[in-house]
């Protein structure tokens, strides 16, 4: 059984559905209201009702979703602060008392202006400038130690840029490549707050969730480490609106630079090298640009899910 702190942010519900297991979360605002499904929630968690949460459901996997983003996290570096790094801390601490299996997502954020940038493998200098790529390298680092030192079953992805129809982000530097289509297919007007030529790793929310199921039933011994990388695609703002004109040509592009995201965004890969998981657990995406905008089109025009045009 699969306890999800932060289960109704962007992942977690899509998580939470594919797994049909307990999904838990720990909102810090009145959360949105749950998916149907066999799911129990508690909102608020706290670290008490979370250790018995895990003894009363014999929860045996903890997915560790909950956090501050990178724009967000940095409006409120405190609040970052106590989410990502302490609220780690208590997940470790129940994991390793438990004996729970636990996932803990890093990602593209955890490098920086030194790591290399194109591409950027999974062993480099990581002196990230974000209070969120701090805490996911500290979550990295900590993770790993636990797993060292004390037997913990850690794993962690370094996730792209997400990108989903039915969830929304919460506050990153990669939220406009989700609104562009909401956007493009409500007012055929988009306003990106990143200049034309950002290059970014970005994936499908369905190929994020595969990824971390199969990582997290991939046998110990073909892991090599603990923490990867998996990659999908590469696009800046332009491409992907190129892309989804081709579907939609009156969708009308125009740039106001948020100037904290811009700047967080140049300070991360450009490209993402994924060889170490592709070698280790046969990592393989499945969605690329074009299909990306054709699945994304398709849910939120029909505004119901239609699986990946064949
Ligand atoms: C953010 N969407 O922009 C998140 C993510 C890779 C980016 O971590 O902060």
């Amino acid at each position: 059984k699969v306890l999800i702190t932060g289960g109704l942010g962007q992942l977690g519900v899509g998580l939470a559905t594919m797994l049909r297991f307990y999904c838990f979360i720990s909102c810090l605002t009145p959360p949105p209201p749950p998916p149907p499904g066999p799911f129990i929630y508690s909102d608020i968690l706290d670290y008490k009702n979370l250790r018995e949460i895990v003894v009363n459901n014999r929860i045996t996997w903890l997915v560790h979703y909950s956090a501050l983003l990178s724009a967000v996290g940095e409006s409120n570096v405190a609040l970052a602060r106590d989410v990502n790094i302490t609220g780690l801390h208590n997940v470790l601490d129940i994991a390793a008392e438990h004996g729970l299996r636990l996932f803990v997502p890093s990602t593209i954020g955890a490098f920086g202006p030194t790591s290399p940038r194109n591409p950027t493998p999974d062993l480099c200098v990581q002196r990230p400038r974000t209070i969120y790529g701090v805490s996911k390298v500290h979550a990295e680092l900590m993770g790993e130690y636990y797993h060292h030192r004390y037997g913990l079953d850690f794993r962690c992805l370094r996730y792209p840029g997400i990108i989903s129809a039915d969830s929304q982000p919460g506050g990153g530097t990669t939220d406009y490549a989700v609104a562009i289509f909401h956007d493009a297919v409500k007012t055929g007007k988009f306003e990106c707050n990143l200049k034309p030529d950002t290059r970014l790793p970005m994936m499908y929310i369905d190929d994020c969730l595969r990824a971390t199921v199969e990582m997290m039933e991939a046998p110990a011994d073909t892991l090599s480490m603990r923490t990867y990388n998996i990659n999908a695609m590469s696009f800046s703002p332009e491409e992907l609106a190129q892309e989804v004109q081709k579907q939609l040509p009156d969708l009308e592009v125009t740039y106001d630079i948020d100037q904290v995201r811009q700047a967080i965004a140049d300070s991360w890969p450009m490209n993402f090298d994924d060889s170490n998981a592709r070698n280790d657990w046969g990592w393989k995406h499945d969605y690329d640009l074009p299909e990306l905008v054709q699945t994304m089109l398709n849910y939120i025009g029909s505004d119901s899910r239609i699986a990946k045009a064949n």
